[in-house]
């Protein structure tokens, strides 16, 4: 799906700013009221204000506001310039809506979309009044096991002891999330209108060859209706230096630049159909796995930096342009060159950021909690559930195939993108995961026109490559391992023994392996002289231990550790007003480990380290 930009034959407005805003409540029948007395049809009743894009949850006072359940209604009204109306098709774009979402236009149901990560659109071409329109998008975010992220019966965090409470079982209804990240929700992207002329281009799809000093590039134009096409590339200078006409074709280019991490380059791609123009920004690179190495450009590339959360004070996963950028300017700051979108797709603002400063980007579908043995079962009040049977595996399946086929579809363009991960910590050694995932592997491969590699990124409880079906489909063996914290904290020595261990066993598959999560919980501003648990202190040691292993491994291509900064979460007796695994704090400021890691990532090299 094309990024909406405005050029010589589309015009783009933006419906962000203050909306009206009300949660929904449940009626006599215990149905929505909202939905029932059909709130869409006429301006809210008393409403809130409340700013689009963000989460809500953070933005008024309250337990019972941040933990709403179900629907909340947002609702603005907008008029459009008449001439537009008159000759272009007139879309709807709304980028990110958590989970789901319903859309009325005056009143009338125009789309609905499941999913809270990925943009979707509704063609508004003649349903427009003259004079004002009153929008109206109903945002659900209920999470069970037909949703990706996947709700659990009971919090994961809490799961261990809900098996104690025998069957008792806190009363209302309540989001229970399989994942560690707070369920924030609402309108967090942006809304925009925009238009294009009625032929019109549907995609754009570009594929890079190098071959020593020259590059030709592969494109296709998806179209609707009839007429000519031309292709044209411009360097940075805005030279035009390679052209072809047709809907599909060639641009060769003589000394290419390439776009290279931390250094990126940037063409400009113009194409031109019958009235229409679209323009994007394209970096040319490669990328390979060959034998135990993980070629960018033809020269093994070494991951330094993070998994990350869209998670910012109070805006929650909403949008946050200077965040991303003073997050970015963080990870140069340390000498890091990448992140994972972890657990879930990113803004198309910080994918289009991360081309322009080349930040490498693992790109992760929304598909976390798809384990329901976190807790050793206990999420289900001790009964024994297996994840991939047909009450929850069939369901979380089908939407599976949605979001990797839409999030490819959304970023296949991007080089920032080097790989994609089809899962955050799944049951990948569970009874039916080969079954699960082998069609998930083969339909990312098929549908990347680039050919990236595919991964899936692995629990700890999964059991080594004997067990773990990541050894057989993942082109990079991607491991969440947490080696004197999860497992041994506070000691380092024999955990770290376990993890040398573990690591000969990956080594033999043959395929390259990287860290993708490792990490302890830290309270910013808590030392002592014996490093203690939750220390700074401590952090630093346990990473220290943790990537001496790490560098004795010469198939270990990279270490992204857990977390970028600290982040918000369900509340648990683990969480200490959220995940304090950051190496910087929530607002943003270093903790001993990101000194530590400053240095360490200085002055490893991004090629060739091993
Ligand atoms: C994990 C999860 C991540 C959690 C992290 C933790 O394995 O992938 O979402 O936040 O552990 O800190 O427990």
């Amino acid at each position: 799906m094309l990024y909406p930009e405005m050029t010589d034959s589309r015009f783009v407005c933006s419906l962000d700013g203050i909306w009206s805003f009300l949660p929904d409540r449940e009626d006599a029948g215990g149905n929505s009221a909202g939905l029932t007395e059909r709130w869409y049809e006429k301006p809210l009743k008393n409403p809130m204000t409340m700013p689009v894009p963000a989460s809500y949850n953070d933005l008024k006072e309250g337990a019972a506001f941040r933990e709403h359940y179900g629907w909340v209604f947002y609702q603005r009204s907008f008029s459009l310039p008449s001439h537009l109306l008159k000759e272009q098709r007139v879309i709807l774009r709304c980028d990110a809506v958590t989970h789901c979402a319903k859309v009325w236009l005056n009143g009338c149901l125009i789309g609905e979309n499941k999913g809270g990560f990925l943009p979707f659109e509704c063609d508004l071409t003649g349903k427009l009044l003259p004079g004002e329109n009153l929008l109206t998008i109903a945002v659900n975010n209920v999470i069970d096991f037909t949703t990706l992220p996947v709700g659990g019966q009971a919090n994961i965090m809490n799961g261990l002891f809900s098996s104690a409470l025998g069957g008792i079982a806190p009363s209302g209804k309540r989001n229970h999330p399989n994942f560690d990240f707070f369920n924030y929700a609402g309108i967090t992207r942006s809304v925009r209108i925009y238009t294009t002329p009625k032929k019109h281009i549907e995609d754009v799809t570009l594929i890079s060859r190098v071959r020593a000093k020259d590059a030709v590039i592969d494109y296709t134009v998806d179209v609707k209706g009839k007429g000519e096409c031309l292709v044209e590339l411009f360097d940075r200078s805005g030279r035009r230096v390679a052209k072809s006409t047709g809907l599909t074709g060639k641009l060769q280019i003589k000394n290419v630049h390439l776009w290279q991490p931390l250094k990126a380059y940037l063409y400009d791609v113009r194409v031109s159909f019958a009235e229409d123009v679209y323009t994007m920004r394209y970096g040319v690179r490669t990328v390979e796995v060959k034998g135990q190495k993980f070629l960018i450009n033809g020269k093994p590339f070494y991951f330094k930096g993070y998994g990350k959360h869209e998670d910012t004070f109070p805006q929650g996963r909403g949008y946050n342009a200077p965040m991303n950028v003073k997050d970015i300017s963080l990870m140069k700051w340390q000498g890091a060159n990448s992140f994972r979108t972890s657990h879930y797709p990113y803004s198309e603002e910080m994918m289009r950021l991360c081309d322009e400063e080349g930040i490498v980007v693992i790109d992760e579908t929304p598909a976390v909690g798809v384990n329901l043995l976190f807790g050793g079962g206990a999420n289900f009040q001790g009964q024994k559930v297996l994840t991939f049977d047909k009450e929850h595996g069939v369901k979380t399946f089908e939407h599976h195939k949605e979001v990797i086929r839409d999030l490819i579809a959304r970023d296949k363009n991007h080089a920032c993108v080097v790989m994609w991960s089809v899962a955050n910590e799944p049951d990948s050694s569970g009874p039916g995961a080969y079954q699960y995932f082998k069609p998930l592997f083969d339909l990312a491969h098929r549908l990347d026109p680039q050919k990236r590699p595919v991964t899936l990124i692995s629990v700890q409880s999964a059991g080594g490559p004997d067990k773990d079906v990541s050894a057989k489909f993942s082109d990079v063996i991607c491991l969440n391992r947490y080696y004197g914290w999860y497992l041994g904290a506070p000691d380092l020595d024999w955990p770290c023994a376990l993890m040398k261990k573990e690591l000969e066993a990956w080594n033999k598959t043959g395929k390259p392996v990287m860290f993708t999560e490792y990490g302890a919980d830290t309270v910013m501003g808590m030392h002592d002289t014996t490093p203690v648990m939750y220390t700074e202190e401590f952090q630093v040691d346990y990473y220290k231990a943790n990537n001496a292993v790490l560098d004795s491994f010469k198939c270990v291509v990279g270490e992204q550790v857990w977390n970028f900064a600290d982040f918000a979460t369900s509340q648990s007796l683990v969480r200490v007003q959220g995940n304090k695994k950051g190496l910087f704090t929530r607002d943003r400021k270093p903790k001993l480990a990101a000194h530590y890691f400053r240095e360490r990532w200085n002055a490893i090299p991004n090629f060739g380290y091993k």
